[in-house]
């Protein structure tokens, strides 16, 4: 087997000692492939050098994995990260066309830090190693190395949505991006709509087509390319998730909402997970279902994310202040409606939580995957499962079946759902849930890791 190569923008350099107490299922994952076969995982350590150029890779190694960090300068971090990644192809790629801030600078930006990572990773490199490289950040990467002579095997997954020509196309370098990609030897997305966008794509620029056994052809490229929907732990976070009910804090908050039915959200503050139309489709049941008033708390749980980026900044105002005013028009002296939690909550917390929750409310605008669904089903009392409210837009809608789906443009339909979901037998819940699960066990992170590095080395 041969050694893995892991570049992604961000590291999750495990504390010493221990598995990251932070990590999530796609770290655990990809920690694990590569314990097993050795090898290491680059990208950004998060730092910038300022004005001067950054210093050495910082190397930690931690038993067969190396971690290999760089610094960025601060116009890189700037023109790269916030600029060119963030306010462009997040925006484009989740639809949001008026959001995006072109600028040649950022986009020149994006391709010099993605030339300096290729130089900074291909001195690390032997011959038969396998790179896998992840996400929207490095799209050039693999042709940045390929012009610097690497022949390894590269393969990239994009965890975001890939969106159609007509939006794709309103920015500027997408044929470069779309090249960026053919230089892979494997891209891998979440869904059968991304994909069948990314050919859409190749095929209204005339650049190519799919030709059949999951392969492409673009200008003189010839590559695969796959659907891999990532998972998480399934069972480990369910035994993680019914020991978590124990937690204190879990405990606490139990008796904070007296008997009252649980309603969570968790999401980073971004604006493409629906927050404001969730909160007025929460607004919109309360007002239609007086009889439910009272009995319910909707519990939000919005860490802050890229706060630097303005959208993102003023975004933190206006739904603290949308929540604020529902609260202000339907709170009483003994109910606050909407508990808004700005912050991070432990995970352990997080999963104790979701399980005390009658409905998980998951209604993003769009959304590569979405991993939030998948941690609440998993983490259900299967004597007592909890629903789970989902957007059509998520990609986890393609796989999670037993949820109820809604439109989360479609303020009144959602709030419709919600009441359904809190008024649904419970027959009806353990046979929506038990599909979903199942579906989860046999598609869980650690099988969509080999599934991907399988394809990647055939
Ligand atoms: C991108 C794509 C795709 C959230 N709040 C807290 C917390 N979280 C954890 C969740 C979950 C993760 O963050 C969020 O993952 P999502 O998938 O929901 O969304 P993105 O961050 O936008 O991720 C997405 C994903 O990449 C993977 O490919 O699914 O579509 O946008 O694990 O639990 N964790 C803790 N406290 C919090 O307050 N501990």
């Amino acid at each position: 087997m041969s050694r893995l190569v892991v570049v992604s923008n961000r590291v999750p350099v495990p504390e010493k000692g221990g598995a990251a107490a932070s990590a999530g299922g796609l770290a655990v994952a990809l920690l694990a492939a590569l314990q097993e076969r050795g090898g290491i995982w680059m990208g950004w350590s998060g730092k910038s050098s300022g004005d001067n150029e950054p210093g050495p890779l910082s190397v930690e190694e931690q038993g067969k994995i190396t971690f290999a960090l760089t610094d960025l300068t601060e116009k890189d971090v700037d023109e790269y990260y916030f600029g060119f990644a963030n306010r462009v192809l997040w925006p484009i790629c989740h639809y949001r066309l008026d959001l995006a801030e072109y600028g040649r600078k950022e986009m020149a930006g994006y391709f010099r830090v993605n030339r300096f990572f290729a130089h900074r990773l291909a001195p690390l490199l032997k011959p038969d190693d396998t790179i896998w490289i992840h996400d929207y950040h490095l799209i050039p990467l693999a042709a940045e190395l390929r012009q610097m002579g690497v022949k390894n095997r590269i393969g990239f997954f994009y965890h975001i949505p890939w969106p159609p020509a007509d939006v794709l196309f309103a920015m500027p370098v997408h044929e470069e991006i779309m090249r960026g990609l053919a230089a892979y030897d494997l891209v891998g997305f979440q869904t059968d709509h991304d994909l069948e966008n990314f050919a859409g794509c190749l095929r209204r620029e005339e650049m190519g087509d799919a030709i059949g056994e999951g392969r492409f052809m673009a200008g003189d490229k010839i590559f695969k390319g796959g659907i891999y929907g990532i998972g998480i732990e399934t069972a480990a976070f369910a035994r993680f998730a019914e020991k978590a009910g124990h937690h204190s804090l879990v405990t606490k908050a139990k008796e904070s909402i007296e008997d009252r039915d649980l309603i969570i959200g968790v999401d980073r503050l971004d604006y493409s997970k629906g927050l404001t139309q969730r909160i007025d489709a929460f607004e919109r049941f309360a007002l239609a279902n007086p009889a439910h008033q009272r009995k319910v708390t909707y519990l939000q749980v919005t860490p802050k994310s890229r706060s630097e980026v303005p959208e993102y900044e003023q975004m933190q105002r206006t739904v603290a202040e949308q929540a604020g005013r529902v609260n202000g028009a339907l709170g009483t002296v003994d109910w606050v409606p909407i508990r808004y939690i700005n912050r991070s909550v432990s995970r352990p917390v997080l999963a104790g939580l979701y399980r005390m929750a009658k409905v998980g409310l998951v209604t993003p605008l769009r959304d590569g995957m979405n991993l939030v669904a998948k941690e609440y089903v998993a983490a259900q009392d299967p004597r007592d499962p909890g629903v789970l409210v989902l957007s059509r837009f998520a990609g986890a809608a393609r796989e999670l079946r037993g949820s109820l789906l809604v439109n989360p443009y479609d303020i009144e339909g959602t709030a419709n759902a919600i009441a359904r979901a809190l008024n649904m037998p419970l027959d009806e819940r353990q046979d929506r849930w038990q599909r979903m699960m199942d579906y989860l066990l046999e598609h869980d992170v650690s099988r969509w890791c080999d599934d991907f590095l399988k394809d990647l080395a055939a």
